[in-house]
């Protein structure tokens, strides 16, 4: 068996949030565990369609998906969540909503350096040219986690070796 807990990634549009959630949960599924990812694309599709990228909205945006997530955690799940999720007390919202050890803050750092350069759905040439507003990291803040209980860097390492740092994580700390 395995402990349930709320595998929550946090970083910048394009640092590899949910390729990195998704590679992660590969793995874990092939070794049999009970796993679910929570992305922008099931999420923000559907439960939070109608929420935009103000402060507000994403608070609302953050507050419902760890409600959810709470409750794949109280079904035995272990749940990965991939979203933007910029602000520090909106995050701290969810932990302080979980049990001790139930709440994993993985932040995926790569630089906005790295994430501007691949821009890889063009957002970023979007929001310089002022076509997106509140955009994280070039119109709107990024508060990077103090005390993230993991920090992969997605920009220096293969996507095999940033899922290998997770679930060396989860493996010493007896999530599995
Ligand atoms: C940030 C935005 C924005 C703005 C649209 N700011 O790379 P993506 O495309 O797939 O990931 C980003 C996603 C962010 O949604 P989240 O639900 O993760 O955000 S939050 O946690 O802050 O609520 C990006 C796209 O949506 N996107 N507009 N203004 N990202």
């Amino acid at each position: 068996g395995h402990k349930s807990a709320i595998l929550w990634y946090t970083g910048l549009s394009g640092a590899g949030k949910s390729t990195l959630a998704n590679k992660v949960e590969e793995k874990l599924f092939e070794r049999g565990y009970n796993t679910y990812v929570l992305d922008g694309d099931n999420v923000r599709m559907g439960l939070n369609k109608g929420l935009g990228f103000t402060a507000d909205d994403r608070k609302e945006n953050i507050r419902r998906i760890g409600e959810v997530a709470k409750l794949f955690v109280d079904a035995g799940v272990l749940v990965s969540t991939a979203f933007v999720s910029p602000y520090r007390e909106d995050r701290e919202m969810v932990r302080s909503i979980m049990k001790e050890g139930e709440f994993v803050e993985i932040y995926v750092a790569a630089s906005l350096e790295v994430c501007e350069t691949r821009d890889t759905k063009g957002l970023y040439k979007k929001a310089r040219a002022g076509e997106i507003k509140n955009f994280t990291g070039i119109s709107d803040p990024y508060e990077a986690p103090e005390k993230a209980e993991l920090s992969v860097d997605t920009g220096g390492q293969t996507l095999d070796e940033s899922a290998e740092v997770v679930l060396s994580y989860l493996e010493e700390h007896g999530y599995i």
